[in-house]
């Protein structure tokens, strides 16, 4: 009996729940809209030496070329054919990236966009990231191929053939998704194209996937398609090891369809988490940094082991999606920086951060008119290069949260910490909060108009920590504050509602 429920536990882990990162790296970070080649350099010079998990990548297949007049992030999310060539580089490219990567520690997650090809409006001709022909009226896409009948159309019960009604499963599920051609995944040979799809990132050296849009797909179609997959490639890793799959599910309640449909399957995408954690940081609907001390499971949300959670998204970071007004994001920095680090600092999920670039907002009546607006892009199109500075940060119009300070040591944080429970649970009753790690780590808060003045049982050795939100440890001393936990664990913290970042974190692998 012991041994069975050991193996189980031992099947689960290292299942599809088990992103098959190096050990003792916990967090990944979304490139949204990087090149190849920018990533793979980015493994060498920064993910890998700073303990990142992995990345997940844009969408590496044949897209729709969408100019009106400017190319839309959007347009990734159209596939043309499962070639493996986009606006981040080519085939070649996605080859070297994956190898590089993973020799410097650091997996790749591909975002599989598998639920459907473009959107009915598409046309027809060659506009595509590959030069592929399709049409998308006739439903013909020669690459692949796939031809009409490997579409829904006929299946789908709505005058509009698009999704109307969320409340009707089959709609969702068998519907057109804002237009877009709805693939026929119960067939045998639709199954096929995409595990070939994805066997073949398989044999390339992924670790994993994000499946979008996996609320409109059915779990037993996505369970088949899963089933085909092969082992990872053993040239990076361990023998038997299985993808790691996260699902896009939105579900924050109220809907026909719910997120533990998916949990059989892998992990699945927690909504709840960025939209709830936005509230209780900007302080709405009468929340509290103390109510705090219950978050994860004690919320409402999926069981921790289920989890993929993240602050914001490519979607709700611009107003797409869901999660609306409270998502926190770069744009309000502070309260970013906040949020991310209580996110890493608590055990709740598997963490993924954003990285974002800038673009021009337009706000016309709360909406931004702006929110197609793609990567940085040179006059034909072409994505610009991330461009580091000199103080580590990006230019080319790149944000990199993943570089910032306050972030980066997070991540370094999370990695310390794992596997250590959440204790000595301290609050003022508003929103002054701390909590330890066991005996690793301990972080407090301060999101107060008012200052924080507290000696709190840290739970760690005693010694002298750097304070690794305002500053690193480096060359042997602290390049920001310090904190001294005394014999007894306890150690004083002040800090000022005014602070830029009101936060101070220590850790033991940040100990003089
Ligand atoms: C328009 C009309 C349709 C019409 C169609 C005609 O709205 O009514 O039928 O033209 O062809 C773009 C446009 C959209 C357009 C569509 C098809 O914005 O206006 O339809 O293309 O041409 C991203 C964007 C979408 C974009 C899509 C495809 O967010 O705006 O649509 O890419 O380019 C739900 C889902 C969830 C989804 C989320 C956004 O449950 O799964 O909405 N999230 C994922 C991705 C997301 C992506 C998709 C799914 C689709 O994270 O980035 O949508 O792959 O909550
Ligand atoms: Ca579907």
């Amino acid at each position: 009996m012991k041994a069975l429920l050991l193996l189980t536990f031992v099947g689960l882990a290292w299942g599809q729940w088990h992103p098959n990162a190096h050990d003792g790296r916990h967090t990944m970070v979304h490139l949204f809209e990087w090149r190849w080649v920018d990533i793979a350099a980015e493994c060498e010079r920064w993910l890998g030496p700073n303990g990142f998990a992995g990345v997940q990548v844009s969408p590496p297949n044949e897209n729709i070329v969408i100019n009106s007049p400017w190319r839309p992030w959007w347009e990734r999310y159209q596939p043309i054919s499962y070639n493996l060539c986009s606006r981040s580089g080519s085939d070649s490219e996605f080859r070297d990236m994956v190898h590089r990567c993973n020799n410097a520690g650091v997996r790749i997650y591909v975002d599989a966009i598998i639920n459907h090809m473009c959107g009915d409006g598409g046309g027809s001709g060659t506009h595509a990231t590959c030069g592929s022909y399709f049409d998308a009226g006739r439903r013909e896409f020669s690459a692949v191929p796939y031809s009409s009948v490997d579409f829904n159309d006929g299946k789908c019960g709505t005058s509009s053939g698009q999704i109307e009604n969320y409340n009707d499963k089959y709609q969702v599920r068998d519907c057109k998704l804002v237009g877009l051609l709805d693939l026929a995944l119960e067939k045998d040979y639709v199954r096929g194209k995409i595990a070939g799809f994805l066997n073949n990132l398989i044999d390339i050296g992924v670790a994993g996937f994000r499946f979008d849009a996996s609320k409109h797909m059915w779990p037993g179609d996505i369970q088949d398609i899963v089933g085909r997959l092969k082992n990872l490639n053993s040239q990076y890793f361990p023998s038997n090891s299985k993808a790691f799959i996260f699902q896009e599910v939105i579900d924050l309640g109220g809907e026909a369809i719910s997120a533990s449909e998916y949990f059989g399957i892998g992990r699945v995408t927690e909504f709840k988490f960025g939209a709830k954690l936005g509230e209780v940081v900007r302080k709405w609907n009468g929340q509290k940094m103390s109510y705090l001390h219950n978050w994860g499971e004690g919320w409402g949300f999926m069981p921790t082991g289920n989890a993929l959670v993240f602050v914001d998204n490519h979607d709700n970071q611009r107003g797409h999606g869901a999660g609306g007004a409270s998502i926190l994001t770069f744009w309000d920095s502070r309260v970013y920086k906040i949020g991310t680090a209580f996110t890493l600092a608590h055990p709740y999920g598997f963490t993924r951060i954003m990285s974002s670039y800038r673009w021009d907002r337009n706000f016309v009546n709360g909406k931004d008119e702006n929110d197609w607006i793609g990567p940085p892009a040179n006059g034909d199109g072409s994505t610009k290069p991330v461009t580091i500075n000199s103080d580590d940060t990006c230019g080319n119009g790149w944000v990199c949260e993943h570089r910032w300070r306050q972030i980066k040591n997070m991540v370094i944080f999370r990695n310390a910490v794992t596997g250590h429970d959440l204790t000595n649970w301290w609050d003022n009753g508003s929103n002054q909060i701390a909590f330890s790690r066991g005996n690793r780590g301990f972080i407090v808060i301060n999101n107060d108009d008012w200052a924080l003045d507290a000696t709190l049982q840290t739970g760690l050795p005693a010694g002298t920590y750097c304070d690794v939100i305002s500053g690193n440890l480096s060359g042997g001393r602290c390049t920001g504050a310090q904190i001294s936990v005394g014999g007894d664990g306890r150690a004083f913290f002040q800090i000022s509602n005014a602070s830029e970042d009101p936060v101070v974190a220590i850790h033991v692998n940040a100990k003089l």
